[in-house]
């Protein structure tokens, strides 16, 4: 707690799931961290920050619209972020993600591929850009990215997902091992099967859909990520997680979560 008193977090993709739980899990172990939450759905952070004051009074909450996927959209938020927030910033949390369909190879929507693409890399990679500037300036800093099991076992009806989150995987390792020199530390946590609105994003609203992914196991949540995500910001300056998978304990790859189809 001590270590992560004060510090600047931007968290993208925090109106949900494993992002919103990281705010509430930063905001629990360290209450009078300052808080940046960022996603395209505004109203709901807005409900996030209420909360958050209620609970913890010194945590400061920016809320920021930030569509990752669009790249005038991520340097329109650079550029109208106060600088007491920008300047200060310590940890990013590119969270911000999301899967489309199960179709094959062939039979894959264009903008499908593209708002996957677009938001799990080229967004993540853009907001991780103009974060590392900010912390090479001043030697430190930590960005943690949400990759998954998916980036490391691709399965059938998960090629462009799979392969987006691969491309975030060798993204990472690439860019740790670029900044060996500095302070500043890069790390990967990969997700097994967590519930959240990842599945009704990715079978379009359709509820029962969804639904039925998770019925007769017992999936992770959002939380049980966001303890690992602030364990992993949270340790000493000198201590790099580079590398965790999470899986909840039914779970021993993507392939299993499909048995039941
Ligand atoms: P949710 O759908 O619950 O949350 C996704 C979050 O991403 C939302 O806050 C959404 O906010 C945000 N988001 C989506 N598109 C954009 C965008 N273009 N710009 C900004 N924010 C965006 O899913 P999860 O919490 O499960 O997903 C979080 C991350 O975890 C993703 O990267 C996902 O791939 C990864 N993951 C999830 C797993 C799972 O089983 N759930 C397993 C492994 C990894 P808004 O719609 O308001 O913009
Ligand atoms: C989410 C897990 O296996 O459904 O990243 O793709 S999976």
């Amino acid at each position: 707690a001590q270590r992560l008193s004060r510090k600047t977090i931007l968290i993208t993709g925090a109106s949900s799931g494993i992002g919103r739980a990281t705010a509430l899990e930063f905001m629990r172990t360290a209450p009078d961290v300052r808080i940046i939450a960022t996603a395209r759905r505004v109203d709901v952070l807005e409900m996030l920050k209420a909360e958050i004051r209620e609970a913890a009074p010194m945590v400061e909450v920016l809320v920021a619209r930030l569509d990752v996927s669009d790249a005038a959209d991520v340097k329109r938020f650079w550029e109208e972020l106060p600088a007491e927030w920008r300047d200060q910033l310590d940890i990013l949390v590119n969270n911000a993600g999301l899967v489309k369909g199960l179709e094959h190879v062939g039979d894959i929507a264009e903008e499908d591929v593209d708002i996957m693409y677009s938001t799990n890399v080229t967004g993540l990679i853009n907001m991780t850009q103009a974060a590392v500037k900010i912390f090479k300036a001043r030697n430190t800093g930590t960005v943690i990215n949400v990759g998954s099991i998916a980036g490391r076992e691709p399965y059938p009806g998960g090629s462009i997902y799979c392969s987006t989150k691969a491309a975030v995987r060798a993204f990472t390792e690439s860019m740790r091992k670029e900044l060996i020199n500095t302070r500043i530390r890069v790390a990967v946590v990969d997700p097994g099967q967590v519930e959240t609105e990842f599945s009704l994003v990715r079978f379009r609203g359709d509820k029962e859909k969804a639904d039925a992914v998770y019925a007769g196991v017992e999936p992770l949540t959002g939380q049980d990520i966001a303890e690992v995500v602030v364990f992993v910001a949270g340790r000493r300056e000198n201590v790099v997680i580079a590398d965790t998978l999470v899986f909840p304990s039914h779970q021993g790859g993507t392939a299993s979560m499909y048995r039941k189809a």
